[in-house]
């Protein structure tokens, strides 16, 4: 790859327990063995002062209002901005474990307004890919054992996917949904067949951004 090449960036969104993480971490390793330099993320990012606010608000330690810990996620991804765009234009493509849209999915899934989850969101990166995993409903009520962090609920997490629905369906161009109910190795197929591709088709496009 030449100098100018830059990263892609790739997220993973999904309700809770859906397999994102272990897809991130197959994604991760394929593209190193192909010498492709990648850098796994996630979000929220919880070592950051925000973070570790966040973090206190998810397991429950500490509450606030449904507007302050939404924009606090938005700030999360907003103190990481900076980091990204030079991870991506050093050439490091970024596989990233929830993003932007999580924080809309959860938000609203609350009843908070959709445009107004949306707005902090504004101008932040927009990433190359989404890969959105959904399982069919009764597959969700099925894997029952949720952790004990905050909107780990089978009612709850149904809502959060009617909201990535409807967010898959209005960003259709950059979503790929795949069938979560699937082997991890068949999922992996899928998304190894997308981001190769992918990798090599941005590297010299332009950075965009959410709007
Ligand atoms: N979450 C995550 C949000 O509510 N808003 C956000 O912006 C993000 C990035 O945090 N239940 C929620 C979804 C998860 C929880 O994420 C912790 P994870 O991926 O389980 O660590
Ligand atoms: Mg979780």
């Amino acid at each position: 790859m030449s100098l100018e090449n830059r990263g892609a960036f790739i997220v993973f969104e999904g309700c809770d327990r859906i397999g994102k993480t272990t897809q991130c971490r197959l994604l991760v390793e394929l593209l190193k063995s192909r010498d492709i330099p990648v850098l796994p993320m996630h979000f929220p990012e919880r070592s950051s002062h925000i973070g570790q606010v966040i973090n206190s608000y998810l397991t429950n330690s500490k509450d606030l209002p449904d507007e302050v810990i939404h924009l606090m996620f938005s700030a999360n991804r907003w103190e990481h901005m900076n980091q990204i765009k030079q991870k991506l234009l050093e050439g490091n493509t970024l596989v990233v474990d929830r993003y932007s849209y999580s924080g809309v999915a959860y938000s609203a899934a609350k009843g908070l307004d959709f445009d107004w989850c949306y707005a902090p969101e504004r101008g932040l990166l927009k990433p190359d890919a989404v890969f959105y995993l959904r399982a069919p409903a009764d597959d969700l009520t099925n894997r029952g054992e949720y952790g004990k962090e905050r909107y780990e609920k089978v009612e709850f997490q149904g809502r959060v996917a009617k909201v990535f629905d409807q967010i898959c369906a209005k960003e259709a161009n950059y979503w790929h949904q795949l069938d979560a109910s699937q082997s991890a190795e068949d999922l992996h197929a899928q998304v190894a067949d997308i981001a190769v591709k992918l990798v090599h088709r941005v590297a010299t496009q332009d950075l965009d951004k959410l709007y």
